[in-house]
């Protein structure tokens, strides 16, 4: 059993894994991971995402690209993320409590912040380059509002749209239960290059279940008794130098 530095250790790591993005440069040589000194940052924890109104049920979510710190020694990093951060403020929702959530899109560009591979059969150089589809992995929803990655759309007030469209205010009915999701672009042809971009963020769902279970109040780990629950995820990065091309994008 890991004792709770040990843990702590591991979800730094965990922590540096996801955060640490693409430096924003040339072609160079890839970092050897030994360069970044481990476990000098505090545990990232996105806020959490309160509705429009106090108590309601619907919540706004804007798209942007910004530059954000993600490791001490590191300058700071263009990213795309939701509002304002990477990865995206986290959705609390409750079971049988649904929600509806505004995706805008506010990135007002006209090139991707990667490189575009063109020559794949669904991103061919006739799409717009910035589109996305915001889409909840493993929510039950509806197909409407499940996102295919065909119901793309562009930054603007008259948006160019994909074929499958069918608006930017989607309903999630959370009739599930208790569990730890995510929400991602899903855009169709450059979904890997968007979520590596940083259009990722948690969504978890809570139940009455999992409160009798009083995991949230982890005595060991905060000894004043408050909520402790850290959203952790890890991904694998490759990095190349200042001076060279973003690292390969990991598909997801
Ligand atoms: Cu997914």
């Amino acid at each position: 059993m890991l004792s709770r530095g040990e843990f702590l250790k591991v979800m730094a790591v965990g922590a540096a894994g996801f955060l640490v993005s693409r430096n924003g440069a040339q072609a160079g040589a890839l970092i050897d991971e030994g360069e970044f000194a481990k476990y000098v940052d505090p545990l990232p924890i996105p806020d959490v995402l309160s509705p429009t109104t106090p108590g309601g049920n619907h919540y706004r979510v804007v798209m942007s690209q910004f530059k954000q710190q993600l490791h001490r020694d590191l300058p700071k990093t263009v990213v795309w993320g939701y509002n304002h951060s990477y990865p995206g403020p986290t959705i609390e929702a409750r079971t049988n409590r649904p929600i509806t959530v505004k995706w805008v899109n506010n990135l007002r560009r006209a090139s991707h912040l990667l490189p575009l591979d063109t020559t794949i059969e669904d991103s061919p150089p006739d799409l717009p380059p910035v589109r996305v589809v915001p889409h909840l992995h493993g929510g039950h929803v509806a197909s409407a509002f499940d996102e295919p990655a065909d119901a793309w759309f562009t930054s603007g007030s008259s948006p160019i749209t994909g074929p499958g469209f069918k608006g930017t205010t989607y309903e999630y009915p959370n009739d599930q239960p208790a569990a730890t999701l995510w929400y991602h672009d899903h855009a169709i042809g450059i979904t890997r290059l968007n979520v590596c971009a940083g259009l990722a963020g948690f969504y978890l769902i809570r139940d009455a279940i999992e409160e009798s279970l009083n995991l949230w109040h982890c005595h060991i780990l905060e000894p004043r008794g408050q909520q402790h629950d850290a959203p952790v995820r890890t991904r694998v990065r490759m990095r190349r130098s200042r001076q060279g091309s973003p690292e390969a994008a990991l598909a997801l």
